[in-house]
């Protein structure tokens, strides 16, 4: 289904027309293509926060708007244990939300270690708009948003408390993934603890924006920031070469700025998909056999509008909703 899918994109796009247009300048001008807008969101599961961008991206609205739309869905959705409301807890059963967001124009806002609001996108996008700051933190970003009229609410549900209750019979924080974990619900590093959503779109005026946010790893040490709230690591957008966002095991992700690492690597010509996967094998080539151990995905999309993903163990999927519809592709990874 990947492979014929991705023909199928490409050369719905070569019909589209201009991609690029080359100057005498070094640098090529790139003409971001119009009128075929698409959004991108990691995690198949996530066809509904796409659905949710789609409308306003199919009636022609801005990729920032369907972004942060988009990411509502899961943020007010109590089944998801990875983001917002319905989160899986910290070591200390309270629920600590990172969340971003960045535009066109590399404007960006972002808040971390946020408790009791059940819209961090929300409130990204106002420290974007309304402050000249990037990042609020804790009790700060917690004070802004009620501020701006955000009430605290509870984002602890009794199904997310009765997973911590049993996590703290053992205590244990281990974010491996496989193989020995693999059979065991929600612990921290598996599939079923890596919903969070990073939502990357084009829109019709040839615009990028993405969005990212998240609960964060489950019982995770108090205070603990991972990369989804951090521009450059969770999620960036660079309106001349693409955008990508990330899903997984922060730490990997930050220590080697991942998006902002795949941005670059489209920059340098390679496609959205490749550029994922030489991202996904520069924690490879660091993190040696630690990397086995744990998951890592990288979603991306050009100005072009082509896209896909890849991460470092297979189960990885993404949602892509277009003119062409709305599916998910397993990504390939880097183990099988
Ligand atoms: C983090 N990257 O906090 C996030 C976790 C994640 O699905 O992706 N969960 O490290």
């Amino acid at each position: 289904m990947f492979t014929r899918r991705r023909f199928l994109h490409t050369t719905a796009l070569s019909s589209v027309g201009i991609l690029f247009k080359r100057s005498n300048e070094p640098h090529q001008v790139v003409v971001n293509v119009k009128d075929n807008p698409v959004v991108i969101a990691t995690w198949g599961d996530n066809v509904k926060a796409n659905a949710a961008a789609w409308g306003i991206l199919g009636k022609g609205g801005r990729s920032l708007d369907a972004v942060e739309a988009g990411v509502q869905v899961p943020e007010s959705d109590p089944t998801d244990q990875s983001v917002g409301y319905g989160g899986l807890p910290d070591r200390d059963g309270k629920v600590t939300l990172d969340a971003c967001i960045m535009d066109e124009q590399g404007n960006c806002g972002a808040v971390m270690f946020l408790e009791s609001i059940m819209h961090p996108i929300k409130i990204a996008r106002l420290v974007m708009e309304k402050t000249p700051h990037v990042q609020l933190a804790g009790e700060g970003a917690l004070q802004f948003a009620l501020a701006n009229g955000y009430k605290m609410e509870n984002l602890l549900t009794p199904e997310s408390e009765k997973v911590w209750q049993e996590w703290l019979k053992t205590s244990k924080y281990d974010p491996m993934t496989i193989p020995k974990l693999l059979e065991q619900k929600n612990q921290p590093g598996q599939r079923d603890n890596h919903d969070t959503i990073g939502m990357i779109a084009l829109d019709a005026s040839g615009n990028l924006s993405g969005a990212c946010t998240t609960s964060g790893m489950a019982f995770k040490m108090r205070g603990r920031v991972g990369d989804s709230p951090i521009i450059g690591a969770g999620l960036f957008v660079d309106n001349e070469v693409g955008a990508a966002t990330s899903t997984g095991v922060g730490e990997e992700v930050i220590r080697i700025c991942g998006s902002h690492t795949v941005v670059e690597l489209m920059r340098q010509g390679l496609n959205p998909e490749l550029a994922c996967k030489k991202t996904v094998e520069r924690i490879v080539r660091k993190r040696g056999n630690k990397a086995k151990d744990v998951q890592v995905g990288f979603i991306a999309v050009n100005t072009k509008g082509g896209y896909g993903g890849y991460a470092l163990q297979k189960g990885f999927t993404y949602a892509v909703h277009s003119k062409m519809g709305n599916e998910v592709f397993d990504a390939k990874s880097i183990y099988s």
